[in-house]
């Protein structure tokens, strides 16, 4: 899979040759691309933004600049996302038809957000009959500076499911997770006791009927507290 970023930050996407991903890119799965939106401002002092027409707070990132930016990157059947809190709400769910995509770009906007002809023009049909996708994306319900963290947030979901990627492939497939991927059951590991506290007593028992039960009630208990 390819990733391409569209940032005027590029140094936020350091820890992409980290731990899993740095191997993955290394062994070929995965090829990072980080691209700095400053570098296709033509504009004298390489501004990316200007004033929002209609009067408002703050500033909007210029379709000049990000036109000149992803027409080179947006070859035929790509995911374009553009991250916006107004967006879409990112789920596991999505993560995994993301997982299905060969190519994914992420436009991060900074500031009040993109001029929005960026998203009207690349959803036009001519972009449609060339498979390229557009999706804007948030999150979660909460404001950040700007798309940079909400991209790695879903590079690193989107990626863990590729096969090769996780150290551990038996970490994705076990039963015992969720329809939305994780263990819901509380964890422990050695000791048995801990600062005066035991680990369950059926966790070591070793019959698994039981502790296939025991996590299930567990689960819910959890799960009931969270609502
Ligand atoms: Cl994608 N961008 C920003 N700026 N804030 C967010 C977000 C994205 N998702 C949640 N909050």
């Amino acid at each position: 899979m390819k990733i391409e970023t569209v940032t005027i930050f590029p140094d936020y996407f350091a820890p992409l040759s980290l731990s899993l991903l740095g191997k993955a890119q290394n062994s070929g799965i995965l090829n990072f691309v980080v691209h700095d939106l400053r570098g296709f401002s033509t504009n004298n002092h390489h501004a990316v933004d200007d004033t929002p027409y209609g009067g408002g707070a703050g500033m909007v990132m210029l379709p000049e600049v990000w036109g000149q930016a992803l027409d080179p990157i947006l070859v035929n059947d790509t995911d374009l996302i553009i991250l916006t809190p107004a967006g879409k709400r990112f789920d596991q769910n999505l993560a995994e038809k993301l997982s299905a995509s060969k190519h994914i770009v992420f436009a991060c906007g900074r500031y009040e957000g993109i001029d929005d002809r960026v998203r009207q023009h690349y959803s036009s049909d001519q972009y449609c009959a060339r498979n390229i996708r557009v999706h804007e994306i948030s999150i979660g319900d909460y404001v950040l500076g700007g798309g940079e963290v909400a991209a790695l947030v879903m590079i690193e979901a989107i990626t863990r499911l590729l096969p090769g990627v996780l150290g551990n492939p038996e970490s994705l497939a076990e039963e015992s997770h969720n329809e939305d991927g994780y263990v819901e059951y509380p964890n422990f590991t050695k000791p048995p006791t801990w600062r005066d506290i035991a680990v369950p007593e059926i966790l070591l028992s070793g019959n698994h009927a039981e502790i296939a039960k025991w996590r299930a009630a567990a689960a819910e208990e959890r799960a009931e507290k969270n609502l």
